[in-house]
């Protein structure tokens, strides 16, 4: 008798990935909201002086709190993750002048982006503008330092999950059917690891229910990815990072100096034609 296997190795899809010194462009982040760059690592892209002062503020910030979710990891700010939209709005309001304060009176380089994008896609005719609610609208970043200890110090995930079960009332479900861009501003990193790692896997609603992670989309495990292609992003403070959340991505584990590894995060996609929305 014959047996019919069914093969449960994720599907490699490509992945197209740019890195260069310099400044961003705002050509660079169309091109990654459009899918047609999979990951772009600008280095020095910021200057370190400004990352240093941010990551200063993060540390004696009165807003600094322990992740409850699930997710190792200290943060000022909100992340929608697990939230209903009620919650995370509130939580954003309230987390605003914290936020604020990691910027304190420096140039912000995260609203300075925000602003150059939004010229741009206008001249397009396209709106760029905060998430929102009837409960209050979202922070231009959130905070965040990983604190797993395993193999990673963040597990491998994807930010889509979370953007497709987000919940009717928010705007974001539709963004989930676009590119999902994840932003980060990288303010301080550990001596060694702390890489941003992404697999040629961009899972689907049904790879998500086999691995137990449908509403979630983390973590993933290690087996899972064992034939996977992966690329290793090696960041410095003062590196900005752009990908596309749709494909699974974690932290190395880090170690070394004392010194933590620090990122400011948003999200960006296109919920219409004519609208980019921008969240944590
Ligand atoms: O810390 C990083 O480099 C990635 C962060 C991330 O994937 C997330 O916040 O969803
Ligand atoms: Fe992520």
């Amino acid at each position: 008798m014959q047996t019919i296997q069914v093969s449960r190795a994720p599907a490699v899809s490509p992945i197209t990935i740019r890195e260069r010194i310099g400044s961003i462009s705002t050509g660079e982040i169309i091109s990654v909201l459009k899918g047609d760059i999979t990951g772009l690592h600008i280095k020095q892209a910021f200057s370190i002086e400004v990352a240093e002062e941010m990551t200063a503020n993060f540390i004696r910030n009165p807003g600094l709190k322990e992740r409850k979710d699930g997710v190792p990891g200290q943060y000022i700010g909100a992340s929608h993750y697990r939230k209903d939209a009620a919650t995370y709005f509130a939580e954003s309001e309230s987390a605003r002048p914290f936020v604020e304060d990691l910027f304190s009176n420096l140039v912000d380089p995260v609203r300075g982006l925000f602003d150059a994008l939004m010229r741009e896609l206008r001249n397009q005719g396209i709106e760029l503008r905060l998430a929102r609610s009837v409960h209050g609208q979202s922070n231009i970043c959130c905070a965040l330092r990983w604190s797993g200890t395993a193999t990673y110090a963040l597990e491998p995930h994807d930010d889509v999950a979370q953007v497709l079960c987000a919940g009717s009332d928010y705007e974001l479900p539709a963004v989930g059917n676009n590119t999902v861009v994840a932003l980060n501003f990288y303010a301080s990193m550990a001596e060694e690891g702390g890489n941003l790692r992404i697999w040629s896997h961009k899972p689907t609603v049904a790879d998500r229910k086999s691995q137990g992670v449908e509403s979630t989309g983390y973590p993933y495990s290690t087996s899972y990815l064992e034939a996977v292609p992966c690329h290793d992003f090696q960041l410095k403070a003062g590196d900005i990072a752009l990908i596309d959340g749709g494909f699974i991505h974690g932290v190395t584990r880090q170690s070394g100096n004392g010194k933590c590894r620090l990122l400011l995060h948003s999200f960006l996609g296109f919920a219409r034609p004519d609208l980019v929305l921008w969240w944590t």
